[in-house]
């Protein structure tokens, strides 16, 4: 990313009037961050900028951005200029032709630059620090609704400030953020103390179907529709899984399959230090990033994408010497058949009764306690 480029994406800017900014489908919280950072800045300079997103309903968790409302999924005919935020290829866009001119705001180190002009800071920590840098450079003025959304976009993108990507300069770039207004206390109850019952309900199902494979370092799961059906909880309440699988003490990849409506199954990688699940999600046909990585398999099910990923894994896995070449026991091929397999398409309903039993309510039966039995 060289200062010309910075200056010329500027320059562009400006002499343009209708912009429209594009983050990408099924966005998360860098996608609409960073592309509401750049909308309040280049609405506050008289720009008739529009936000357009493709997916309906947006993800309810960010509803609290700043211009979440102004968001449109009717691409704007008029359009002189778009920029694309945060999109690893065009196809994320959500647009059939190609506008009169792209511009290309990203970190995916597997961005093709597939714009008329390309911002790329390929593995860098989030778009929303790219677009940070693009405005601070050109002087232009942070408002405290941008600076919202780019810290949310920052802080999403790097686990909560936990990843490698992490830097003296990113948290330089975020106290600015601070400064001009964006409130983490504010914005850390927004996106992690509004939880629903409805996704805790779905989240005891998922966690209850863990699977340890491959010598215990992929720790997997899955949610099916008709799991949704049955906790009225959504897809994006699935948004963490992955790392919260990642999370748990050995494991190097954290895996999630998601059965979509369309018979699809999306896939979500993470791992912890050494493999690069990007290259996995490429392999696909995804994206992503080293640490953080997804992909979509058109008409399968959770058991045939997890044969089909498994074995890809378990390749990255001894590259990098996670996994010993001569691991034979545990091979992918032999986890696949097991008997559990069954058991996690089919999940046996909690058996109440019983464990209403084990529960130390059941000493209300003993006349020594009668104020449990008040309970
Ligand atoms: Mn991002």
């Amino acid at each position: 990313m060289d200062d010309k480029t910075f200056r010329q994406i500027w320059k562009k800017l400006m002499e343009s009037d209708k912009i429209t900014i594009i983050p990408h489908l099924n966005p998360d919280g860098d996608a609409l961050g960073s592309g509401l950072g750049l909308y309040w800045t280049l609405k506050k300079l008289g720009k008739k900028v529009k936000i357009y997103n493709k997916t309906t309903p947006l993800p309810y968790y960010l509803d609290f951005l700043p211009g979440f409302d102004q968001i449109t999924n009717q691409y704007p005919k008029d359009t002189q200029v778009v920029v694309s935020v945060d999109c690893g290829d065009f196809d994320r866009l959500g647009i059939e032709e190609r506008p009169p001119f792209l511009i290309n705001i990203d970190h995916h180190y597997t961005n093709p630059n597939f714009g008329d002009l390309n911002l790329v800071d390929r593995g860098g920590p989030a778009t929303a620090y790219v677009v940070y840098q693009l405005l601070k450079r050109n002087r232009a003025e942070l408002t405290p609704e941008g600076a919202t959304g780019l810290y949310t976009g920052i802080l999403t993108d790097t686990g909560n400030f936990q990843y490698e990507t992490v830097t003296g300069d990113l948290f330089r770039a975020v106290a600015d953020l601070v400064d001009a207004g964006a409130n983490p206390g504010w914005i850390g109850q927004m996106l992690y103390q509004r939880d629903r019952l409805s996704r805790l309900r779905l989240l005891a199902k998922i966690l209850d179907n863990i699977r340890l494979l491959l010598n215990g370092k992929v720790a997997f799961s899955f949610a099916t529709q008709k799991m949704f059906r049955e906790t009225g909880a959504t897809k994006e309440d699935t948004e963490t899984i992955s790392s919260q699988l990642r999370n748990i003490g050995p494991v190097e990849i954290g895996l999630f399959l998601r059965e979509e409506e369309d018979g699809s199954v999306k896939v979500s990688l993470r791992s912890k230090e050494k493999v690069d699940v990007g290259k996995i999600s490429v392999k696909l046909g995804g994206g992503g990033h080293a640490r953080a990585a997804g992909a979509t398999l058109p008409n399968t099910s959770i058991e045939e994408a997890l044969k089909i990923i498994l074995p890809l894994i378990e390749k990255e896995l001894k590259a990098t010497g996670v996994l010993e070449e001569s691991t034979k026991e545990n091979s992918p091929k032999k986890e696949i058949e097991s008997p559990h397999l069954q058991q996690i398409t089919k999940p046996e309903p909690p058996d109440i009764s019983e464990k209403k039993e084990e529960s130390p309510l059941s000493v209300t039966s003993s006349p020594n306690s009668p104020t449990i039995e008040k309970v």
